[in-house]
């Protein structure tokens, strides 16, 4: 399935209007579906998941990043992640769950449909994008390894390798390396919450996370941990890594809410990326960033407080 909708090749932003011609594809591909010719599924209908926002030109979306292994600018890791390799990957999944393993990254897809989920995406920092992922929910992943009872948190740790990531060599450390993210066990199985290996259509260029990265839209874009080596079930919540550095302004749950500020800035607004210039309207920021269906995963618990 990967292969059927993937070329080998990420999307560049040098290439003319990938998008443009990615939604061509989207058309004829949903074409060859309506007349039965089997094509990827994915592209058969959109998905009940995704916005119908416009999403942010390729670009935008290569081109102003946080990953703070490349550094801390927003064009750093465009310029630097390039260094990264990606193959072979290992993914590991341990912890509380019936079948460990080790696995190459191939090994590990293989079971999975990827499917195109157009997403808004939020920013701690006040600023949004609207990003068209190919992934699947984390869900049908943590199933096949069979979390045990005990397991009630999925502790996240992206790949530590000074050598390629020259944001993780210097002093002070910014974070202490590798990059740590965790969710909720209800959280990691909800169906928006996605492993995404691809965006517009194409392999996950590495600024965005290669080859494998998490995505969930209700929370902070921080939550999504990119270039995954290692899943574990816990029983207990586990240490993230802005929580670590600066537990007072990024709380494990991370969920966007327009109502709680961050302690420097107001989060009731933000800056949709690409759009106008310095006096480009801001929008107001959902709760939920808009995803009003994970509400119930947090009943009867104070927001304010676990922010
Ligand atoms: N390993 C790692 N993952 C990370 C980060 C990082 O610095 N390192 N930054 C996070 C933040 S703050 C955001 S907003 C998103 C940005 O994802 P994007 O560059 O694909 O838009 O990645 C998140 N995942
Ligand atoms: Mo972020």
């Amino acid at each position: 399935m990967l292969i059927r909708i993937l070329s080998d090749r990420p999307a560049a932003s040098s290439e003319i209007t990938p998008q443009s011609i990615w939604l061509r594809r989207r058309d004829f591909l949903g074409a060859g579906a309506a007349l039965g010719l089997g094509l990827a599924p994915a592209f058969a209908a959109p998905s009940p998941y995704s916005t119908d926002e416009k999403p942010n030109s390729l670009s935008d979306i290569t081109g102003y990043n946080n990953f703070y292994e490349f550094g801390v600018d927003k064009s750093d890791p465009a310029a630097r992640a390039g260094a990264l390799k990606t193959k072979p990957w290992t993914l590991r999944i341990d912890g509380l769950v019936e079948k460990p393993a080790d696995y190459a990254l191939e090994d590990f897809l293989k079971p999975f449909a990827l499917e195109e989920r157009i997403y808004r995406m939020r920013c701690v920092e006040g600023w949004s994008m609207v990003i068209p992922w190919l992934g699947f929910p984390l869900a049908e992943a943590l199933k096949r390894a069979k979390p045990t009872s005990a397991a009630k948190y999925v502790a996240f740790e992206t790949l530590y390798r000074p050598e390629e990531m020259p944001g993780t060599r210097g002093f002070p450390r910014i974070i202490p390396w590798p990059y740590r993210e965790g969710l909720r066990l209800d959280e990691a199985m909800h169906p928006l919450t996605l492993l995404a290996a691809g965006l517009y259509g194409a392999p996950l260029p590495n600024q965005n996370g290669a080859p494998l990265r998490l995505v969930v839209p209700w929370k902070y874009g921080f939550k999504g941990v990119k270039s995954i080596v290692r899943m574990t079930l816990v029983a207990e919540q586990p240490q993230t890594s802005w929580n670590m550095i600066a537990s007072d302004e990024y709380g494990f749950f991370a969920n966007v809410n327009p109502q709680v500020d961050h302690p420097r800035w107001s989060q009731a607004t933000e800056r949709r990326i690409g759009e106008g210039g310095f006096f480009a309207k801001r929008r107001p920021t959902l709760m939920f960033n808009g995803y009003d269906s994970v509400a119930s995963l947090y009943s009867g618990m104070d927001l304010k407080a676990n922010y």
